[in-house]
């Protein structure tokens, strides 16, 4: 498992445990980004319990969720021994650890599997509207775009083989916010993978506060404009 972190102390304290229940073999690797209610020294903490199952990746100072979310699966690869797969969750409930073991059933036939908020409707609970129509205007911008044919493209809820984060290099994505699921779709697809969408439902956070901020939402816009710029430069030069 691989989690950023940014204040989500309370949070914290109530997921590992959580999810370390899930499974004996399950680990979690935490990112934070030294948060300034101890989010990590929580998570550290919760570690001496269950001991050897739980790291924590400590980065000097918000440097953004994406590039959390590559540091963590950069350590997850280097665990020994290797995982045969990773999931990426947020830390605030918003996905449900119940449904963990769900997306990784779906590993069994598919590389890359994505907790869905928008496959076969929309399921989201209470989000004001504005912030609901923000995020299906996202994924129907990206969609729009990049045509991948799936309908959450934004969905953190994701578990990877190993083998197909291996083979698609995910640490050339570059991006710092959620641009980056974006990018690491992008490069799965690229390399022909299948995707299988699980339908979830996303709550709202109930502690804690939103990190979405401008600069993550300017990358979301014009990201996806860069990526198909290079998806078509190099079908140019293949041809
Ligand atoms: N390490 C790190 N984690 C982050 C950063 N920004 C967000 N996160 C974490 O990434 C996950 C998703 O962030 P959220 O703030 O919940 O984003 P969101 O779900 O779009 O916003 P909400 O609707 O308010 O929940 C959470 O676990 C955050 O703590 C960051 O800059 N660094
Ligand atoms: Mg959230």
């Amino acid at each position: 498992m691989v989690i950023a972190t940014y204040d989500e102390r309370p949070n914290v304290e109530r997921l590992l445990p959580a999810l370390l229940k899930l499974h004996d073999r399950l680990r979690i690797v935490v990112v934070d980004d030294n948060s300034p209610d101890g989010t990590a020294d929580a998570a550290e903490e919760i570690g001496h319990s269950w001991p050897d199952r739980v790291e924590v990746v400590r980065r000097p100072r918000k440097l953004g969720y994406g590039s959390a979310i590559l540091a963590g699966l950069t350590r997850a690869l280097e665990l020994d021994p290797e995982p045969d797969c990773v999931v990426t969750m947020d830390a605030d409930f918003s996905h449900d650890p119940q449904a963990v073991p769900q997306l990784l059933a779906g590993l069994e036939q598919y590389d890359l599997v994505i907790g869905s908020r928008y496959v076969g409707g929309i399921r989201i609970l209470n989000w004001s509207l504005s912030r609901l129509l923000l995020s299906v205007w996202a994924n129907r911008y990206v969609g729009t775009i990049l045509r991948f044919g799936i309908g959450d493209c934004t969905s953190g809820f994701r578990a990877y083989r190993t083998e197909l984060l291996r083979r698609i290099e995910f640490d050339r994505a570059g991006s710092n916010g959620y641009a980056c699921l974006v990018e690491i779709l992008e490069m799965a697809t690229h390399a022909g993978v299948r995707v299988l969408e699980v339908p979830i439902v996303y709550e709202d956070r109930q502690h804690g506060r939103s990190k979405m901020d401008r600069s993550v939402i300017f990358e979301a816009a014009w990201k996806p404009w860069v990526l198909l710029l290079r998806r078509l430069r190099g079908k140019a030069s293949d041809s």
